[in-house]
């Protein structure tokens, strides 16, 4: 057992985590009893605005599938962030710091790259100094759907979708590094062959800070289709089936609780930290809010309610699927995290409060208010950008049903209808969303119903939302002091790398809030109670049924879009 002195942070120490998601740079201090002492953030379009950015992404006219962040954009919010967070922030008790970012973007470091990494001039800004050092400035992003023939090509190389997802954790999708990475081979090689080393945005981040190439890690790694999910270390044939020459551009994957290195001179003097300030590996931004969630019971489920929309869950025994992806548990070695990524996420919601609620959450509010459960029968499917589950074109579709009460699923004959009125698209997208993820949470093994879901992400905060998310799924819903989990996570990951770099050897996360979780900032509260009264489950039932409704048709449209291609 770790005995409590073991797991003691020194008195006024602080821990400084960051998440560098698709909109924005976050960042949460956490001080040694694990309460946030200090919040702030860079939000990409309007606080960059000459990178040109809308959500923090540009899209190619000529190609919508295509699209890409400026790394460029990254690295300048990192040092606004610093200089924001100044004022309030003594950096030099600052003993530890790492950052969560969003999966499966590229990073591509021109030869050389290292040397101008290793050689900042404190005195300048961070950005301009590494213009020449990457081999191309844009970097494609998680959203980036345009890989859909090299995802073939490496599912078919070995040994199928499934096979892949038993290999690597999932099949290939196209936001997967691994397809990003070939078709940057195959369409701009010139690119490919003058970059050094390839990082992940979670890496890229740690380099800033080390002055030097981090490693990637292995949580974060999983989303390449390259790693072998059960040794953790690049597989040979996934290499090789991606691009040549890949490994050494890729290098070693490193577990999320190791230390990347110590902060580079650059933030030592520019910033006054002090020289034995740790960087903690930086990994990706689902598994940094699972541990921002404290998620250690295999019947807890987590929702993220972001830009995607993500589900998450734990387990001992992953089970492959060509629906979910697995992902070593960034604060426990010995267990893996089950996750669902659904690309129509808050832009999508935004969509439909902008047509049908006059653009407020409030109206959107009210309309989820006077609209009945189950919607009347209505349901519908919207995706404004392609989806990846399932994977569909972007595209609206809504259904009636003739027979909707009757209790049996052969007997619900649905049609095709244009439009709702205006508060039934409210309901009709927030439902539909619910009822998707449960039922694919189902069929990749994650606990339906749970013992209780921990909402997170920007949506979390709305009470009717968490309501009708507790009666679809059947159980309660709580949540966490703050909606931004994903920064929170990277500071106590900050807190835990710190813990274990000192004592040198691993120890378990749960020995720094071990019986007093209640009183730090990763309490969690009940925020939608599930009833239980004979009408909840009534209504639990008829949930139960519309699910299944729900991925027929779901199945349906995926046909009728393969046989279209
Ligand atoms: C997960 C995924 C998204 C991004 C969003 O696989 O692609 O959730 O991590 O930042």
């Amino acid at each position: 057992m770790a005995g409590a002195q073991h797991c003691r942070l020194p008195d006024g120490s602080l821990f400084l985590g960051f998440d560098c998601s698709t909109q924005s740079l976050k960042a949460t201090v956490l001080d040694a009893g694990l309460t946030a002492v200090a919040y702030d953030s860079v939000h990409f379009d309007s606080d960059l605005p000459h990178y040109a950015t809308r959500g923090g992404v540009r899209r190619d006219p000529a190609d919508p599938a295509r699209v890409v962040s400026p790394a460029l954009m990254w690295a300048e919010a990192l040092e606004l962030l610093l200089h924001r967070l100044r004022p309030r922030l003594d950096y030099a008790r600052v003993a530890a710091v790492s950052g969560s970012a969003q999966q499966h973007g590229s990073v591509y470091w021109k030869e050389g790259a290292a040397a101008a990494l290793a050689s900042l001039d404190p005195a300048k800004s961070l950005a301009p100094q590494l213009a020449g050092a990457l081999a191309t400035p844009e970097s494609p992003v998680w959203m980036d759907s345009s890989t859909t023939a090299q995802c073939r090509e490496v599912e078919a190389a070995l040994g199928g979708a499934l096979e892949l997802a038993r290999l690597t954790g999932c099949r290939a999708h196209e936001r997967c590094t691994g397809p990003q990475i070939r078709k940057m081979y195959q369409t701009r090689r010139r690119v490919y062959d003058s970059t050094e080393r390839i990082s992940l945005v979670s890496s890229f981040m740690a380099s800033l800070l080390i002055g030097g190439y981090a490693c990637i890690d292995e949580t974060d790694g999983a989303g390449m289709n390259l790693m072998d999910i059960a040794t953790r270390d690049l597989r040979r044939d996934a290499l090789e089936a991606t691009a040549p020459n890949l490994q050494d551009k890729i290098g070693k994957l490193a577990p999320a609780h190791a230390a990347a290195g110590t902060l580079s001179p650059y933030f030592v003097q520019r910033f006054q930290f002090t020289t034995n300030c740790i960087v903690v590996q930086w990994s990706g931004d689902n598994p940094n809010s699972l541990a921002g969630l404290t998620l250690s019971d295999p019947g807890d489920l987590a929702i993220s309610l972001g830009t995607s929309d993500t589900v998450f869950g734990i387990t001992d025994f992953p089970e492959p699927s060509l629906d979910g992806n697995i992902l070593p548990n960034p604060v426990d070695p010995n267990t893996y995290m089950v996750m669902l990524c659904y690309k129509n996420g808050s832009l999508t919601r935004e969509d439909v409060r902008n047509h049908y609620a006059e653009g407020s959450w409030d109206v959107f509010n009210k309309h989820l208010e006077k609209t009945p459960p189950l919607n009347e029968g209505k349901l519908g499917y919207y995706y404004k950008e392609p989806e990846i589950l399932p994977p569909l074109p972007a595209g609206f579709h809504r259904y009636g049903f003739d027979n909707s009460a009757s209790g049996s699923l052969d007997e619900m004959v649905e049609h095709n209808i244009d439009q709702f009125d205006p508060p039934s698209e409210v309901r009709a997208i927030i439902e539909g969303q619910f009822l998707s993820m449960r039922g694919h949470a189902e069929s990749c093994g994650l606990p339906v119903p749970p013992k209780r879901i921990i909402a997170t992400g920007g949506a979390s905060s709305n009470q009717i939302i968490l309501k009708i998310m507790a009666s679809i799924f059947g159980c309660p819903v709580y949540t966490v002091q703050r909606p931004d989990s994903a920064s929170l996570g990277a500071a106590l990951r900050a807190a835990h790398g710190w813990l274990c770099n000192r004592q040198g050897r691993f120890l378990p996360v749960t020995c720094l809030h071990s019986g007093r979780l209640d009183k730090t900032s990763l309490s969690v509260k009940l925020a939608a109670p599930f009833g239980g009264s004979e009408k909840d489950i009534d209504l639990l039932k008829k949930y139960t049924l519309l699910v299944k409704k729900r991925l027929e048709i779901e199945q349906k449209l995926v046909e009728r879009c393969r046989t279209a291609t």
